[in-house]
């Protein structure tokens, strides 16, 4: 079972509980100070589940280390850019000239949310990756217009990200029950919380981060995971100009490239690594054949790295890469098909203006189709 942590905020009043030890490993579900058992589902006020702990994330993380830098080409999951410094210097990044996509998404969203609560007035809204849940309150606010709103699930990796965003959602929602889970989508998507009608928004084009095959099993589990009145609101990032891709990775602030290299501090913090970040390059690349663009770190130099907790040397060459991300560039049609394949029916499908961005609202089609053999 999985600890449960209901934090001690009284509905609408500021926040000063701490939620870093507050977890009980023994699966109990503690009390909320006053003696009352908190259920999840009716406390008004924040709740916490984590199902990655400090230590499971240390292991991760030298699990994907360990393997992304045996393979060939070397390769680490663009998760681990997002410690508090990867998390601010994204939020940097969505208010740049060139990063295009946040902005078009809250444009769909501003004009929308009232389409999307209305073909589904959940009464929980569920966000994958929430991040600092900004776009969600447009829809939380749709979600009440329309009547029935009471819990929201912000599911994210990033424990401080979750409880700062949790904390500011309470104060601005004082009769919303907030739950907050920390977990990897890509793992932990069976201890999403079920019960009742739920929006689930998986925002921010953030499935582009993910291969092809990957996005397929993810749509199947969750569509698994889900009733025949839940809805899934999808955000993606559309093929444009492969000019304003690349511009909008490739920042002339060098945002994305302080943001590309953090993920090289995260680890010589948390593995006792020596990476020197100032002997990578950022690069970023449109790769049209697989309609992503890749983002890299470029040795700049011969050089070796040790990472003590791996017991581990590893050496590049002046020019070796390593793949710190793809984001996937989508049509309309390819969305609509990939959910189809994973049992998906669209509903509605919107762009901005200028067709930069998509979001997608998508809902059970009787049966998920079979994987391919
Ligand atoms: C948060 C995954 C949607 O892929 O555009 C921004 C992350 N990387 N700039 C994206 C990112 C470089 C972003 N997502």
């Amino acid at each position: 079972m999985t600890p449960r942590t209901p934090v001690t905020t009284p509905a609408g009043a500021p926040d000063t509980a701490d939620t870093d030890d507050a977890d009980s490993t023994d699966g109990t579900v503690s009390t909320d100070g006053t003696g009352t058992v908190a259920e999840a589902t009716t406390f008004v006020g924040l709740t916490l589940d984590r199902h990655v702990h400090a230590s499971d994330r240390a292991v991760n993380l030298a699990r994907d280390v360990l393997s992304g830098l045996a393979a060939n080409p070397r390769e680490l999951p663009p998760k681990w850019f997002y410690d508090a410094t990867g998390g601010m210097l994204f939020d940097e990044i969505t208010r740049l000239p060139e990063y295009y996509s946040t902005r078009r998404e809250r444009a769909i969203l501003d004009d929308h949310a009232s389409d999307i609560a209305a073909a589904c007035p959940a009464d929980t809204l569920v966000e994958l990756g929430s991040g600092t849940s900004e776009k969600t309150r447009l829809l939380l606010d749709a979600l009440r217009a329309a009547g029935g709103l009471r819990t929201f699930v912000a599911f994210d990796v990033d424990e401080s990200t979750l409880a700062q965003a949790g904390r500011s959602l309470i104060a601005a929602y004082p009769n919303l029950a907030v739950h907050a889970v920390v977990g990897d989508f890509e793992q932990h998507l069976s201890h999403l919380p079920s019960g009742g009608r739920r929006l689930i928004a998986f925002l921010g084009g953030t499935i582009g981060n993910m291969r092809p095959a990957k996005r397929g099993e993810f749509l199947r589990a969750l569509r698994e995971q889900c009733g025949s009145t839940d809805a899934l609101l999808l955000g993606t990032d559309l093929v444009k100009d492969p000019d304003r891709l690349v511009a909008a990775y490739d920042d002339g602030a060098g945002v994305t490239a302080a943001f590309n290299r953090n993920i090289l501090t995260v680890i010589n913090r948390e593995l006792g690594a020596d990476f020197n970040i100032r002997g990578f390059a950022h690069v970023a690349q449109w790769n049209a054949a697989d309609s992503w663009i890749e983002m890299r770190l470029r040795a700049v130099r011969d050089q070796r790295v040790t990472i003590d907790s791996l017991a581990l040397a590893v050496d590049f060459q002046r020019g070796d890469d390593l793949l710190t991300e793809i984001s996937a560039k989508f049509t309309r049609g390819g969305i609509t098909a990939e959910l189809a394949d994973a049992g998906w029916a669209v509903a509605q499908q919107w762009t901005d203006p200028e067709s930069d961005f998509a979001v997608t609202l998508a809902t059970p089609s009787t049966a998920p189709t079979a994987a391919p053999i």
